[in-house]
């Protein structure tokens, strides 16, 4: 980090390790009009889910009401939600996605 040094100068601060990033869930949420096969979709092809674990989780989002599609950084976090909103937009679903900070 750095910090200005009260002299017009700036000083440098060693840290012990390297910062990780905030990571961030992407969390999809239970509607009662997307085609149950559209979330299978969309959790393969946006989230590399296999065909299993995506039939599950899908069925998780149904009956709890949200669910994890994937955690990301921030970056990626916000562009899955926005490819995947658009995609679904698109196919006149009302799929809905947040991203939220982990822990
Ligand atoms: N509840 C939707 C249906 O019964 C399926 C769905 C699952 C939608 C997960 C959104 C998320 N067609």
């Amino acid at each position: 980090m750095t910090r200005p040094d009260g002299e017009g100068r700036t000083q440098t601060l060693e840290r012990s390790a390297t910062a990780r990033p905030r990571l961030y869930r992407v969390l999809l949420l239970n509607d009662d009009y997307t085609p149950m096969e559209f979330v299978v979709h969309v959790l393969e092809r946006h989230f590399r889910k296999a065909e299993q674990e995506a039939e599950l989780i899908m069925l998780a989002v149904h009956h709890k009401g949200q669910g994890v599609a994937g955690v990301y950084t921030r970056d990626v976090a916000e562009t899955k939600v926005a490819q995947v909103t658009a995609e679904a937009r698109a196919a006149g679903h009302p799929l809905r996605l947040i991203a939220e900070p982990e822990g």
